[in-house]
């Protein structure tokens, strides 16, 4: 249960959300943290609650479930399942990742389409929200059989997306190698080279410089603006970043750029720790070339610690910028971090810190940027790389890392300022989740009732 009472207003909605949607935990939750700031906005613009705005918000407009049957190495028939939430298009075609992991089921995929809609909207592009993944566990896997997984998924997908319709893109489990099989067997089937309909593209083949670190790098831009808001910088500040894969590795890259010392990552099974500063190169050796676990860093570093099954959290640090997944952070994590002097938290994950941690964030006003505003940075590069595909070209290093700063400069005054506006100062959940609802809202009301 979320710690914070719902507005009377929404309080029906959210029950029927629960009615309606029975065991989706994960949707439940996400549903909840974006009720609890719309209260006020149904004062201000009674037209939303009259167009019944936020129950239509809440019911996908379409959702997709397959079969994926594919071979493994051994000759074996497996069987997984495949999703494709297309949640809300008000602003554009559905846009967001692909989530390959044993824990997926409707209840993940929805909850991440859902806050993928805000979140798109904050970022200002044409962009409408979806999701989609299998419970499909790479772990383990040779690349034959990620690429035979890959295009059996494809062969389903294929139907549903498209440049102007739906364009999914890498979460969780998917990167540029399965980007690439899944774009090879779109291709073939279509006979179309659509460049558009997937992001997170390779370099050679229609992919955007920077979008393979834009999210980690946009994610710390956040943080950035919410210390200069702070009077702060990152000047010499302990950070932990949980994850080491793709969010968490540029996270720990920007970090230093700009002044910071990570001193810890992790993976599901255990937490690095290494006083004088992570080094980066080995993790990206270890985790984007080998493919290995993260407790092979310490192999290479003896004075660093491999804490099995650890908790990452309880690592003192400034600035703490969970890049896993959903509800790695619990109250009691959220205590500690705040204990330990951590002043800022940027959420690199979606759904990171649970309903408990969030309250806790906020009582000790430390700044909490949540995850549709502080990661809004990976699927804004993936709008430029649809931009780039539309037009036929390529933009340079400088130049896109540039425009992702400038996005996340201005997610950040948006939720700032609205956060001011609504009487809540300091407050980016607020500021995120009005921020990310009004525009959504206010194109819906142009379309009419569809
Ligand atoms: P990766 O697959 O590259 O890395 C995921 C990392 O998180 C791994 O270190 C993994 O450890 C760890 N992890 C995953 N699931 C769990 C779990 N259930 N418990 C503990 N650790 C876990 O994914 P990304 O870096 O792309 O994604 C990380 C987070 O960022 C996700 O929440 C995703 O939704 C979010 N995100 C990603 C964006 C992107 O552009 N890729 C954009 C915006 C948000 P292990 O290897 O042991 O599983
Ligand atoms: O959660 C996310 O924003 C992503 N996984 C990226 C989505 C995208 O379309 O780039």
């Amino acid at each position: 249960m979320s710690p914070q009472l719902l507005d009377d207003k929404v309080e029906p909605i959210y029950q029927e959300v629960l009615r309606r949607n029975p065991g989706e935990v994960e949707f439940h939750q996400a549903v909840r943290e974006v009720l609890e700031s719309l209260g006020p906005v149904l004062v201000k613009h009674p037209e939303y609650k009259e167009r019944k705005i936020i129950e239509r918000i809440c019911e996908p407009e379409r959702q997709i479930i397959f079969r994926v049957p594919w071979q493994d190495d051994k000759g074996q028939v497996q069987i997984n399942r495949g999703f494709r939430v297309e949640f809300n298009s008000a602003l554009g075609p559905y846009k967001g990742g692909l989530r390959f992991h044993p824990s997926v089921y409707l209840g993940i995929i929805k909850f991440l389409g859902f806050e993928q809609i805000f979140k798109n909207s904050l970022t200002g592009m044409p962009i409408g929200g979806g999701k989609g993944g299998s419970d499909f566990d790479p772990k383990g896997r040779s690349d034959d059989e990620i690429m035979r997984f890959c295009q059996s998924f494809m062969t389903e997908l294929y139907r549903h997306i498209g440049e102007h319709t739906d364009v999914p893109a890498g979460d969780i489990g998917v990167g540029g190698r399965e980007i690439g099989y899944m774009f090879g067997q779109y291709k073939r089937i279509t006979n179309r080279y659509e460049a558009g309909v997937l992001t997170g593209k390779g370099l050679h083949y229609g992919g955007s410089l920077v979008r393979t670190e834009a999210t980690g790098y946009g994610a710390t831009f956040f943080v950035h603006e919410m210390l200069k808001a702070k009077g702060q910088s990152f000047d010499g500040k302990i950070c932990t970043v949980s994850g080491s894969g793709n969010v968490a590795i540029y996270t720990i890259e920007k970090i230093r750029e700009l002044g910071g010392k990570c001193v810890a990552c992790s993976d599901s099974n255990g937490v690095i720790y290494h006083e004088k500063g992570l080094d980066l190169d080995l993790i990206k050796q270890l985790k984007e070339v080998e493919r290995r676990r993260i407790k092979d860093y310490v192999d290479y570093h003896k004075d660093a610690k491999y804490i099995n099954n650890g908790n990452i959290w309880e690592i003192p640090c400034q600035v703490a910028m969970p890049s896993a997944t959903q509800n790695e952070i619990n109250g009691k994590d959220a205590q500690t971090l705040v204990k330990n002097g951590c002043i800022a938290v940027g959420e690199g994950a979606n759904m990171p810190t649970t309903p408990e941690g969030v309250k806790v964030f906020l009582e000790a006003k430390i700044a909490y940027g949540p995850g549709k505003a502080a990661n809004a940075g990976g699927v804004a590069t993936s709008a430029l790389e649809m931009q780039q595909n539309a037009c036929r070209d390529s933009w340079t290093f400088d130049y896109t890392e540039k425009k992702l700063e400038e996005i996340m400069i201005n997610i950040h005054s948006l939720c700032y300022e609205i956060a001011d506006e609504y009487g809540c100062p300091g407050n980016y959940v607020v500021g995120a989740n009005i921020g990310g609802f009004i525009k959504v809202a206010n194109a819906m009301v142009a379309h009419g009732l569809i």
